[in-house]
């Protein structure tokens, strides 16, 4: 049956992400977080991966022809509010992905640098941190690393990078590398509370908020946060206010969350409609 009225569109959000079977990170979280926040979330697959909620233990990089087909194909079709790229799979899918992301300017891109999972099982080559920091921190509205992430992509051109920098000197390479925004988590910090910085041009760090630091250990919060930016992006929120809903859906979603297995918590990335049993009045 024709529905007697069209429901007005809801903003688009292409998500470049690999595919996490266990529902924690990755794609799943991706398409969770954008729903949830109002956005329709469109997916191109970057890569499977066999994993649970303790590790991953596989990863297949899906071919760089068939991603970008996937990605031509919904840009020709739909207009897209807002970027996100999670996990890259190969260093050809980073190149594919910066040229197709190079013919649609002034749509914001949240760049995830997904370099290894929560144990740490590593996710990205020397050759693909590379490729994303030349070919795709100059695309990137905001870059969210956490602090191991910043550094290991501040220091990656190592030689003339001695000492220890402070986390925003790391943020200022990076910025000087072309990205407008980094947001750097302090979720993977030692730090008994957990503080997440904004910093962009000129004035270096702009905004720090500080959380309740959680006693769980989750699985996929990077994703949740980078997806929740994106979709607050594309509805026409300014980078400060989404910045800020970003944070408070991410802490809400951690502090809602479960252990479905032997490993780590998920989010519950529709924390709002925990109320709901399905009920005519639910
Ligand atoms: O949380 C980063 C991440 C992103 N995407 C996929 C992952 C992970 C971490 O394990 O597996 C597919």
């Amino acid at each position: 049956m024709t529905p007697p009225f069209a429901a007005p569109c809801r903003p688009l959000v292409l998500t470049f992400a690999g595919s996490d079977p266990s529902g924690g990170a990755g794609l799943q979280a991706d398409l969770m977080a954008i729903s949830s926040i109002g956005c329709h979330p469109l997916s191109v697959t970057t890569a499977l991966t066999v994993q649970d909620t303790v590790g991953v233990v596989g990863i297949m990089p899906v071919e760089s022809e068939w991603v970008e087909d996937q990605a031509r194909a919904l840009l020709e079709d739909m207009p897209v509010a807002a970027f996100k790229i999670g996990l890259l799979g190969s260093i050809d899918n980073v190149v594919v992905i910066a040229g197709i992301l190079a013919d649609y300017p002034g749509i914001p891109l949240v760049l995830d640098p997904v370099l290894a999972s929560g144990r740490g099982d590593e996710l990205a080559d020397k050759e693909m941190i590379a490729g994303l920091r030349d070919l795709l921190l100059p695309l990137t509205t905001i870059l969210t690393p956490n602090t191991f992430e910043v550094r290991r992509l501040s220091a990656a051109d190592d030689d003339d990078q001695a000492g220890d920098p402070s986390l925003g000197e790391c943020a200022q390479r990076l910025l000087l590398l072309g990205c407008e925004y980094v947001l750097v988590t302090g979720t993977h910090a030692n730090t008994a509370r957990v503080v997440n910085s904004l910093y962009g041009q000129p004035g270096g760090l702009l905004r720090s908020d500080t959380w309740d630091r959680l006693p769980g250990s989750y699985h996929g919060s990077g994703c949740t946060l980078a997806s929740a930016l994106a979709a607050h992006l594309a509805r026409g929120w300014s980078v400060d206010e989404s910045v800020c809903a970003a944070q408070e859906y991410t802490w809400q979603s951690l502090a809602a969350g479960f252990r479905p297995g032997m490993g780590q918590y998920i989010p519950d990335r529709f924390f709002q409609w925990r109320h709901y049993d399905g009920t005519p009045d639910g």
